[in-house]
């Protein structure tokens, strides 16, 4: 607690008390508080008025089961969760992930972190966040299908377009939101569009919301790399995963003549000396659904696949890092080493993918470092956009909607930038995250009273 005011410290620990067994979540309070003592310094009665403890409480949390059959005829059960966090700002928003791993310590943080993410886009969206611990691996079409109308069932009666907006998230794509929307338009008898985004253009989603977060998380390190004259033209750049939000990095970095030389999944990664073949990927990966190593199989010449355990992505020389698979998957060590190779740029694509001693091993290295809530707004401020093309019965193209992702993304980062000026800490984009996005909620907050 050592880098945290003291007029904060009794709160933390509350929180910590009170939501034992939670560690990812305490990890997510605690970073946004090492930021705040600057801000109650010049604004003592946000103290008074508890809105630091109110914004670390939810506004409501949904524990449910799910139950659903099996290709065998078996009956399977699984825990949805949704932490509906903080609606200051707009309906709760925020998407649902499926993974083995799920549990309410892990949609708090992902939910606690979306209330600061949605702020900053400066559009009228609050923070929430849900799944389950059902895992997508390996199941049927008919599974997926009647897992995702078995969640809806439950879920349905909680959400609505101008209370609660899902959207996708790991394991929780396309295919994943036809089903949960399809469910809910059956159980309300309503076809309220913008109840959920990240839906297939042929029934009312917004073009370029599945490249939105990949290119988002770029425009934003393009940014941060602007500020000291440099670019991605030319640079070697690692992105790890090989979901949604790697592949469109991907593509993105490749536009702007970087050249992304590694990409991984759960199993391992490959290195690719001749840069990343983006098709070659995505067929791979999106098309066949299978491991990153038929990749290097495939790829044959200037490629190899290194297992899980057998080495770390980022100890690969780069000048530009992405991190764009889970949480804490970017170590100390990792950093360091990132430090060593001469890495210019962390872009922080996934959620948290930095541990908290990574982050202060590139800080103090005055590497130029996005964190996550600023670096990956762009896919749910798309969504915000998919749910302005709904409420006017409107759709943009694809350049039109990649303009403003452009132009958001532009603003975030130069309204953290400024905001960690202001605060004393300049080129500190986690101070300046942070406190931008937290200024915005209490204000609101503060204004609404104490509900
Ligand atoms: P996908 O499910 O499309 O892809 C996830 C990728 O990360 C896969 O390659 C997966 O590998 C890998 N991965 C997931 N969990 C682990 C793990 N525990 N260890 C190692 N690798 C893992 O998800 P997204 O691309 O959508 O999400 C990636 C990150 O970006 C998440 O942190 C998410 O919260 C964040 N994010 C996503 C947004 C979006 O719009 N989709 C918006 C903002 C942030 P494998 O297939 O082997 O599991
Ligand atoms: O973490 C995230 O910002 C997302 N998974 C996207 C949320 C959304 O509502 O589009």
């Amino acid at each position: 607690m050592n880098n945290i005011d003291e007029k904060l410290q009794p709160i933390l620990a509350k929180v910590v008390q009170r939501n034992a067994g939670e560690p990812e979540f305490h990890q997510a309070v605690h970073e946004v508080m090492e930021s705040l003592g600057r801000v109650i310094a010049k604004n003592p009665d946000y103290l008074e008025q508890a809105l630091i403890e109110r914004i670390c409480e939810p506004e409501r949390q949904i524990i449910f089961r799910i139950p659903w059959v099996d290709d065998q005829g078996k009956a399977q059960i699984n825990r949805g969760f949704r932490v509906q966090f903080n609606s200051a700002l707009g309906p709760y928003k925020g998407g649902l992930r499926f993974h083995p791993s799920v549990n309410i310590g892990i949609i708090k943080f992902l939910g606690f972190e979306q209330i600061f993410k949605n702020a900053l886009t400066g559009l009228p969206i609050g923070g929430g966040k849900g799944g389950s611990d059902f895992d997508p691996k390996g199941k049927s079409d008919g599974e997926i299908m009647r897992f995702c109308q078995s969640l809806m069932t439950e879920l349905f009666r909680h959400l609505g377009e101008q209370t609660d907006v899902p959207a996708g998230d790991i394991g929780v794509g396309r295919r994943e939101i036809g089903y949960l929307f399809g469910q809910y338009k059956r159980l309300s008898n309503r076809y309220e569009a913008g109840v959920i985004t990240g839906k297939a253009i042929a029934y009312g989603g917004s073009r370029a919301r599945t490249e939105a977060t990949g290119f988002g998380n770029t425009y934003f390190t393009k940014a941060m790399l602007e500020t000291r004259k440099s670019s991605f033209d030319g640079k070697r750049v690692v992105v790890s995963g090989a979901g949604n939000v790697a592949i469109h990095s991907i593509e993105k970095v490749q536009s702007f003549g970087g050249k992304v030389i590694a990409c991984s999944d759960s199993s391992g990664y490959v290195v690719d000396e001749t840069g990343i073949d983006l098709p070659l990927l995505q067929e791979i990966k999106i098309i066949r659904q299978e491991r990153i190593s038929e990749y290097a199989r495939l790829k044959g010449a200037g490629a190899h696949f290194v297992p899980i355990g057998k080495g770390s992505i980022w100890d690969l020389p780069c000048q530009v890092a992405m991190p764009s698979a889970t949480q804490n998957e970017l170590s100390g060590r990792d950093a360091r080493k990132l430090v060593q190779n001469g890495v210019e740029a962390v872009g922080e694509g996934a959620n948290m993918p930095c541990t908290p001693e990574a982050v202060r091993v590139l800080r103090k290295a005055n590497i130029l470092f996005g964190p996550g809530k600023a670096a990956n707004a762009g896919g749910v401020a798309t969504s915000a956009l998919e749910m302005q093309q709904n409420a006017s019965r409107d759709r943009w193209s694809f350049e039109q909607t990649e303009e403003r992702l452009a132009q958001i993304m532009q603003n975030i980062h130069d309204h953290c930038a400024e905001t960690a000026d202001e605060f004393g800490a300049p080129g500190d984009y986690v101070l300046g995250a942070n406190i931008a996005g937290f200024v915005r909620v209490a204000e609101a907050m503060r204004m609404l009273g104490v509900i």
